[in-house]
């Protein structure tokens, strides 16, 4: 049995971490989040917050691929003639400077094949990982990620990405109500918010572990 150290229960709760039943998932490392021109950084929060967890993403992401572990990576963004944009999401957006769909320094805001769509260089996919289109802040919502995860047996899921609060947690909340044994990684994670992101985190951990268990990086590589 494995277990990866981590609050509020040493996880995953069975002890059955194996390559071939567990997923990393990368959520949104896009240069719109996280990058200079992209939809964050135009609605004026702090850069190096979103910033923070690319390395440690990218010493798991290493370490996962070397240990043969499903990856799976996710964009958030829509089609170009935005036929899949809420007009209500549209509408907040604008309120803020950053309209989805607008213009910006790195093309369409949030549009994909645009270049801030895309996901940054220092993690960008390997041939043969998956990457999951979506158009919301949940990955599950309107994409084949469940059916995928099912197809291989899927049953752990490690999150990370940005942002904590936002994406992960509701990818996070959506894969706990399905069965899925989740773990996010503290280090990985970022929001635009320090507070925003301690609270997402401290969320996980009530109940027993409400929606999973909290780790960080270390932990993880070290239990691999
Ligand atoms: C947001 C995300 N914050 N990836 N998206 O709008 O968390």
């Amino acid at each position: 049995m494995t277990y990866v150290d981590a609050n509020p229960y040493q996880w995953p709760y069975n002890g059955d971490l194996r390559p071939e039943n567990t997923a990393l998932i990368i959520i949104d490392m896009q240069t719109d989040f996280c990058g200079k021109g992209g939809y964050v950084d135009a609605m004026g929060y702090d850069l190096s917050l979103t910033q923070a967890p690319i390395k440690p993403i990218k010493a798991v992401l290493t370490k996962m691929r070397e240990k043969g572990y499903h990856i799976f990576h996710t964009r958030e963004g829509h089609r170009p003639d935005l036929s899949d944009l809420p007009a209500n999401k549209r509408w907040r957006s604008q309120q803020i400077g950053a309209g989805i769909g607008d213009p910006g320094p790195c093309g369409k805001i949030l549009v994909r094949g645009e270049p801030g769509w895309d996901i940054i260089d220092e993690l960008y996919p390997a041939s043969g990982e998956i990457i999951i289109d979506k158009p919301g802040k949940g990955s599950f919502c309107a994409t084949d990620l469940e059916l995928i995860l099912r197809t291989r047996g899927i049953e752990n899921l490690i999150l990370c990405g940005i942002t904590t609060d936002v994406c992960v947690s509701t990818t996070m909340r959506e894969g706990n109500d399905r069965g899925f044994e989740c773990l996010v990684l503290s280090d990985c994670c970022g929001a635009t918010d320090p507070g925003n992101h301690e609270a997402a985190l401290k969320m996980v951990t009530m109940q027993g572990g409400v929606f999973g268990a909290v780790s960080d990086s270390e932990k993880l590589i070290e239990a691999l």
